[in-house]
């Protein structure tokens, strides 16, 4: 047996954290032979509604589930982490600006990674879902200084994969058949779901798709608008979904990516396609594993470096306006 790979969970009792952590505990993630020992972190007023959860997950009696801790103290929920999926964040409410709940949610993610700095395991990978994940990946791992950059991570795989069931949807394939869909820039209403480089069966989505009025406008706009589509119909956001997105972007930096493939996660960028050095931005990755990499030398076309810069500007935006928590 494997000694127990220690996996850290914020905002543990919502509804994403719901949807995952069986997930996690089943096997799904980490590997059938992979024991986990699940470090819960919620808030105090969440810590009542965790230990429910905590009851349920002991009730499913997972073989590979070590051990569970349930915490709302940071250096003892990352203590020893190997993966950290930073999920709980203050959700913005009516009246807040922008700029307000980056700063709420900015602070949240300094202490997170001061105590990820203070606390995980020398090999710890961070995955941060919590909104607005690019800016807040931002934060922690800026304050998290001895940890390498390229530990870090922020999530766009569901934007990814709502482009490729919204094409797939369009030609009547499988969401399967579309492969090198990336998401460049933020996650956010600016994303930009890469139509142009995407494949549809391994040919360019033009040879299936000829209305380009379509793809460069009710496409990008459901993909960037979705989240509020599922909120109008379901009047909660996106969980199941979110919590699959999780998952496959911890698989797919686990596995080695396929050469004809590639999958979208925000990285800190290392000064490719002219994005500033650091930012976390969404590229196409490839995996050796252990460490996803930009893929170099995709072609973006006129219409798609003017939508990118779009999205980097507002990363840039968000950036200026938490430099505050940034420390030099
Ligand atoms: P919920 O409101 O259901 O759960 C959030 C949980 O986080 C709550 O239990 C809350 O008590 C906890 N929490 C708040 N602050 C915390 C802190 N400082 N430390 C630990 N826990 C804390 O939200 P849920 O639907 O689970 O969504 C979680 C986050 O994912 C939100 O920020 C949401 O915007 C974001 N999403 C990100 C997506 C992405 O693609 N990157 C898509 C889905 C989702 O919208």
């Amino acid at each position: 047996m494997k000694s127990p790979l220690v996996v850290s969970v914020t905002g543990a009792a919502g509804q994403i954290g719901y949807s995952l952590l069986p997930r996690i505990a089943s096997g799904q993630v980490f590997g059938y032979d992979q024991p986990v020992a699940l470090r819960l972190i919620e808030i105090e007023p969440g810590m009542k509604a965790l230990a429910g959860v905590v009851m349920e997950l002991n009730d499913c009696a997972f073989p590979l589930l070590e051990s569970i801790e349930a915490t709302s103290d940071l250096d003892h929920g990352f203590k020893g982490t190997n993966w950290a999926l930073l999920v709980g964040s203050v959700p913005r409410k009516a009246g807040m600006e922008r700029k307000d709940l980056l700063g709420i949610n900015g602070k949240i993610f300094v202490g997170q990674g001061q105590a990820i700095e203070r606390n995980a395991a020398p090999d710890i990978r961070v995955l941060v879902v919590g909104n607005p994940c690019n800016t807040n990946c931002l934060i922690a791992m800026r304050n998290a200084p001895s940890i390498p950059e390229n530990r870090w991570h922020a999530m766009t795989r569901l934007d990814e994969n709502r482009a490729k069931s919204a094409l797939a949807h369009r030609t009547g394939v499988h969401s399967r058949d579309v492969t090198r869909l990336a998401i460049w820039g933020n996650h956010s209403s600016t994303l930009y779901p890469d139509f142009e480089n995407a494949l549809i069966r391994g040919t360019p989505v033009s040879q299936h798709i000829h209305d380009r009025a379509w793809l460069e406008g009710d496409f990008i706009k459901d993909v960037q608008q979705r989240g509020a589509a599922i909120i109008a119909a379901r009047g909660l956001s996106s969980a199941k979904s979110a919590a699959h997105a999780a998952i496959e972007t911890v698989q797919t930096i686990r596995a080695v990516t396929p050469a004809d493939d590639w999958h979208s996660v925000a990285i800190p960028s290392d000064g490719s396609y002219g994005v500033e050095k650091g930012l976390i931005c969404s590229f196409p990755t490839r995996s050796d594993a252990t460490t996803a990499s930009i893929v170099q030398g995709v072609d973006l076309g006129e219409f798609g470096r003017v939508k990118f810069q779009l999205s980097l500007n507002e990363l840039l935006e968000e950036k200026s306006m938490v430099s505050d928590l940034l420390p030099k």
